[in-house]
């Protein structure tokens, strides 16, 4: 069983969604929303320590990372192949994907924030600000250890 922890709009998260689709796999859409912190909740850090999406859970095994979930993915369902066989053209496609990860996906991230998070922060004080965010009903003790 596939199960996919995802955002729609998370650009990490779509990417995940087109190899299962390119893949033609079943999979189980369990949506995170953001909005309310749920990827920051002790339920998903626990499967997640970054508290961040995608996550895929196959039979159990937990695999994060976006990039690397295509890429187990690829493997583990090996047809249709999506990386190709051949190791410079595989060293090329690894390639582009860091690229996404370091750049892109750096550069979109301050206007996302700005967009979807910002206005909610507006008019806080500085207590309010800290009222509001995550991890102030359990202590950091409880956030399960990086294995
Ligand atoms: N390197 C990670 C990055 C994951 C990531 O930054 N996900 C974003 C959505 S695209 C997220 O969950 N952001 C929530 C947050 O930063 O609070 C991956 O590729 O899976």
């Amino acid at each position: 069983m596939l199960e996919l922890y995802n955002t729609p709009h998370s650009t990490c998260s779509q990417k995940v969604r087109i190899c299962l689709l390119e893949k033609n796999l079943e999979w189980t859409d369990r949506h995170v929303n953001l909005a309310t912190k749920e990827h920051l909740s002790p339920e998903y850090l626990k499967i997640n320590p970054n508290g961040v999406v995608p996550t895929l859970i196959h039979d159990g095994t937990i695999i994060t990372d976006s990039s690397v979930i295509c890429e187990y993915i690829d493997e583990v369902f090996p047809e249709p192949a999506l990386a190709p066989a051949d190791p410079a053209q595989k060293a090329a496609m690894r390639s582009w994907l860091r690229f996404i990860e370091e750049v892109p996906t750096v550069v979109v991230r301050v206007p996302s924030f700005n967009m979807a998070f910002l206005p909610r922060f507006e008019g806080l004080s500085v207590d309010e600000f800290h009222d509001q965010q995550a991890f102030q009903n359990y202590t950091i003790s409880e956030v399960p250890p990086v294995s």
